[in-house]
């Protein structure tokens, strides 16, 4: 059943799509803008992909963050449709002084102080934002999804995937796909073009042998075995499975053993998995599929990103290596964070870090710290610092967004009081702050938790 809001951001998505094809029928090279997380590629990448189908041209920027000055920057280029994808509703005002048409695909949060039905007189600008809608833009559509309605008209079902690869990278998928997720879930199972299986949820199932698969699983978190190399090896030889193997290799036997071990341990490890068809094997689970691109988004390897999307496997072996890097420096991120655990203040904990390859993982073992108990229910902020600025990432759990917090709103002010610039979603937001500041952005940051927390 569709909902009357959904029906109201469905027909605002095909105003974007209407307005795409008319470019591309004008022969109008489409220049997109998205963002360099898991979501933000695949946002590009259905953009890509539906364009050079429908027989048009594209050219893609990937950005870590969009500035208002990146927007300026782009006023030089004769461009005559710009499209932003996972990005883009934080910088409605800039963006209306462009030169050219526009489609913004986002799901964040649009700032109080700015009109998300922005208008102007000589170009057409659709916003494509579910919050328009009140409809949830942290776990019911990702800037894929978005991507992917925009483009929906044209009919290319097989892209349905890579709006829920990118949906599960913004984590969208903890209690299974809802809202217009589930509804492009439903699609893509209608048109063959996915599948929904009962498997074990192990991160890697495809790639990695089980000794590290089960290590690097860590939602849902496999007590005693997530984050541990050597109990996970002790547990798979006990039991009589081969470690050396990946999940889709062993024998029957040994997969019903491991199953029922594993279930005993945690049973939410047993459930639905969405898997892609007639795609190569390391990219059958959206899970890896979205792993796989984030690991080349952490490396800037945004072209081999953009190509695996396009079915052009030159860089892939590549970008495998650029996975399995990816996810034992995770390991080693949940190793540091078992080490030294997080600095506690009154309603908030925080980590802190100048190292390269922890900068990579802070944020994601900030929030895996928590799910594996090895700390705190609290808002966690990973502060790395990048010279003289501090990058801050914010991460929370439902339950304290049920109570009230709001790491978007809390972002975004705390980092303004400092002249510094932040936002995202409730669960998990952003800023940027000078680095002579952070102790004050800490304690303020700190205060404007106790303070949601009891004022709501
Ligand atoms: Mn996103």
């Amino acid at each position: 059943m569709i909902q009357k809001k959904q029906l109201s951001l469905l027909n605002r998505a095909d105003e974007a799509c209407d307005l795409l094809r008319s470019h591309i029928n004008d022969q109008h090279v489409v220049r997109i803008i998205s963002h360099n997380d898991a979501d933000g590629l695949t946002s590009a990448g259905i953009f890509a992909n539906a364009i050079s189908k429908a027989g048009g041209r594209f050219h893609v920027t990937i950005l870590p963050r969009l500035r208002d000055s990146n927007v300026k920057e782009l006023n030089k280029s004769r461009y005559k449709l710009f499209v932003f994808s996972d990005m883009g509703s934080g910088n409605l005002e800039s963006i209306s002084k462009l030169k050219g048409d526009v489609i913004i695909a986002d799901h964040h949060q649009v700032p109080g102080d700015s009109d998300p039905e922005i208008q102007s007189d000589n170009k057409e600008i659709i916003h494509v934002n579910p919050h328009i809608y009140d409809i949830d833009g942290t776990k019911d559509v990702s800037g894929s999804g978005l991507s992917y309605l925009s483009v929906h008209e044209l009919g290319y079902y097989e892209l349905a995937p890579l709006a829920l690869v990118g949906a599960y990278g913004d984590m969208q998928f903890k209690n299974g796909p809802t809202g217009i997720n589930k509804l492009i879930l439903d699609e893509a199972t209608e048109h063959n073009v996915m599948r929904i299986e009962e498997d074990l949820k192990l991160a890697y199932a495809n790639t990695q042998p089980l000794k590290k698969s089960i290590t690097y699983t860590y939602t849902p978190p496999i007590s005693g075995l997530s984050g541990n190399s050597l109990e996970t090896e002790e547990f798979l030889d006990e039991n009589g499975i081969n470690k050396n193997e990946t999940l889709d290799r062993i024998t029957t036997d040994e997969y019903e053993t491991l199953k029922d071990k594993l279930v005993e341990i945690n049973p939410d490890i047993y459930g639905e998995v969405y898997k892609i068809n007639n795609i190569r094997s390391e990219l059958t689970n959206i899970e890896e599929y979205s792993n796989l691109l984030n690991s080349c988004g952490k490396n800037k390897e945004y072209t081999a990103a953009l190509s695996i999307q396009l079915g052009r496997y030159e860089q892939f072996d590549y970008a495998q290596n650029l996975l399995a890097k990816y996810a034992s420096t995770m390991q080693d991120g949940v190793e540091w964070i078992k080490r030294e655990g997080s600095i506690q203040e009154q309603n908030i904990q925080y980590i802190y870090t100048e190292d390269k390859q922890q900068k990579q993982v802070a944020a994601a073992v900030s929030s895996i710290g928590i799910e594996l108990g090895l700390l705190p229910d609290k808002p966690i902020l990973s502060l790395m610092r990048m010279d003289n600025l501090i990058k801050v990432s914010s991460r929370t759990t439902d339950e304290m967004v049920e109570r009230g917090v709001n790491l978007d709103v809390i972002m975004n002010q705390a980092s303004a009081n400092f002249n510094g610039s932040g936002g995202g979603h409730n669960i998990a937001a952003g800023a940027t702050i000078p680095y002579n500041q952070m102790d004050n952005f800490i304690h303020l940051v700190d205060e404007m938790v106790d303070y949601q927390l009891n004022h709501n």
